[in-house]
């Protein structure tokens, strides 16, 4: 077992504290086909302030993929995050990954099976992991698809609350809100805020959708801790550079 010391959860953590909102960049290494393009796409998301990058996909993610794109995020000296589909999300260059269990599926495979695999990989590559409850929310997308997740409607809130509660109890670190990559809309306020009204010490990560200075506004007045973007990142490094600024202007 590799003996890296942990750091990326008191990174976070601490920052959340100081009251700073936190902005993810995602990028899916199913999508990105040129690494000096990310590289572009990247300077951008540093400069304006982006705290780590999120690694993952729901499907066609390969390891030499992953690795590949790890290795070229590294040099930045953010943290990089797995955020894996399956177990072949996993890459021994990451510094932490979010350790998810998909809360709302119907497969038991999503929720602790695919865990048990990949835990030894884990342990073995001295990855730190990041307990996560995540909870898919509305249109879902590939996630919510592949996950076999019953997605919770964006009129429920009191139902993405009892997952948040949930999660909390069974002594997860963060719970990540989840519209699936490219959700025509973000989730709504009233659905964040009844979440962070429960998470106590959880961070609270919303993802999904978000494309926009106002969107961004919207998603961390309301109670995100964390805000993920990806699709934006992948069509616009301008907007997406628009969004890191509404996360950031606190
Ligand atoms: C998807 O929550 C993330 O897992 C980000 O979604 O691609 O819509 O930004 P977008």
């Amino acid at each position: 077992m590799s003996e890296r010391k942990p750091w990326v959860d008191n990174y976070l953590r601490s920052k959340v504290r100081s009251g700073e909102k936190l902005h993810l960049t995602l990028l899916d290494p199913d999508k990105v086909n040129d690494l000096g393009l990310v590289d572009k796409t990247v300077e951008v998301m540093v400069s304006e302030g982006t705290d780590a990058f999120l690694v993952g996909g729901s499907i066609g993610v390969s390891e030499t993929d992953i690795d590949a794109l790890t290795t070229t995020l590294k040099k930045w000296g953010l943290p990089v995050i797995l955020f894996p589909g399956n177990v072949s999300g996993i890459s021994r260059h990451a510094d932490a990954i979010l350790f998810m269990s998909l809360m709302n599926s119907d497969d038991p495979y999503f929720i602790v099976g695919a865990q048990v695999l990949g835990a030894p990989l884990v342990a073995k590559y001295g990855i730190e992991a990041l307990p996560t409850g995540y909870v898919i929310v509305g249109y879902g997308g590939a996630a919510g698809y592949v996950g076999r997740a019953r997605p919770i409607p964006y009129d429920r809130p009191e139902l993405g609350a009892a997952y948040v509660l949930a999660s909390k109890f069974l002594g997860k670190r963060y719970v990540y809100l989840e519209a699936g990559s490219g959700a025509p809309e973000p989730i709504p306020p009233k659905f964040i805020k009844a979440a962070s009204r429960v998470k106590g010490d959880l961070i609270l990560i919303v993802g999904g959708g978000i494309r926009s200075y106002e969107q961004a506004r919207e998603v961390v007045s309301s109670g995100a801790d964390v805000i993920v973007t990806g699709t934006v990142v992948e069509e616009s490094p301008e907007r997406a550079r628009e969004v890191v600024r509404a996360v950031k202007k606190g």
